[in-house]
């Protein structure tokens, strides 16, 4: 780690809103495969990703040095902060992704490196992620109720072994908090995702919260169902609704609003940036 939790928490634009006007961001799609069936989820690669959008879509798959290669470039232009990694498929499932993490944090030390992870694999490859210099992570987290997690979750993929059913969601709740409280206690900064499905996760986002604040996490973030995957024929959440949970939300741990469910291969240069190429993708 190379910078302060506050100082880093000032300049993260998922962290704190106003440093989207000073601090841009690119995420690095290296990580295709995927370890856990969310049901919520839809991976889409290639000219496909256009039509899907948000997390999990990404034009093209990136190797390593193919991914460095494109940072050096925008860190040229002067206004790049951070860079994470965030799929299209789960991080912490690729081994390209610690590689990568490496090339970045030896060309760009000065770089704040993100990742978002499901917490599935998080306990087991926090040595590794610090030793590859990571600064912020963010684990989704919907639930603290494995009946809930079973609504979720088809499959995971647990030491190597596909598993299916209310066990294996057990197993998936219990990896991402251990994980979760692990990240936490080896100083990263930490946000907690959770994603808003009305009749299943809604009431349970606040207990969420309350004990992601507990363990130490810095952010919780509270993201609308898209409705796709296995849950395409379910309705998102109202805008009353989202506001609600993040109000329930907020007397435990702080909320950030500001999410704009980005692609995996997502361009965000600062909002304040004059001349500096618009939000995009790369293809
Ligand atoms: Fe990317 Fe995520 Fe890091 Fe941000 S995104 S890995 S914390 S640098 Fe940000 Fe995009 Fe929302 Fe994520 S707007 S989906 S919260």
């Amino acid at each position: 780690m190379k910078l302060h939790t506050h100082v880093l928490l000032e300049h993260h634009p998922c962290y704190t809103e106003a440093a989207r006007d000073d601090s841009g961001r690119m995420h690095l799609a290296v990580a295709p495969q995927c370890n856990l069936g969310c049901r919520y989820c839809e991976r889409a690669i290639g000219a496909h990703a256009n039509l899907i959008g948000g997390p999990g879509a990404a034009g093209r798959v990136l190797t390593p040095a193919e991914a460095a290669t494109r940072v050096d470039g925008l860190y040229a232009e002067g206004w790049l902060r951070v860079v994470g990694i965030a799929g299209p498929g789960e991080p912490l499932a690729n081994s390209a992704t610690l590689e990568t993490l490496h090339l970045v944090h030896q060309a760009h030390p000065d770089l704040i490196l993100c990742l978002s992870t499901n917490g599935l694999e998080l306990e087991a490859t926090l040595p590794e992620l610090l030793d590859a210099g990571l600064d912020s992570l963010t684990v989704t987290i919907n639930t603290t109720h494995p009946e809930t997690a079973a609504q979720l979750y088809d499959w995971a993929v647990i030491e190597g072994d596909r598993t299916v059913g209310p066990l294996a969601a057990a197993e998936v709740l219990s990896r991402q908090w251990r994980g979760l409280a692990a990240a936490v206690r080896a100083g990263l900064l930490v946000k907690v995702n959770s994603v808003l499905i009305p009749g299943i996760t809604d009431t349970d986002v606040e207990s969420v919260a309350q004990r992601a604040g507990a363990i130490g996490a810095h952010r919780h973030n509270i993201m609308p169902l898209i409705p796709r995957g296995r849950m395409r024929d379910r309705c998102a959440p109202t805008p009353d609704e989202l506001e609600h949970a993040r109000n329930q939300c907020e007397r435990w741990l702080p909320q950030f609003r500001a999410c704009t469910q980005c692609r995996a291969d997502a361009i965000v240069p600062p909002l304040g940036a004059k001349g500096h190429v618009p939000c995009g993708t790369f293809g």
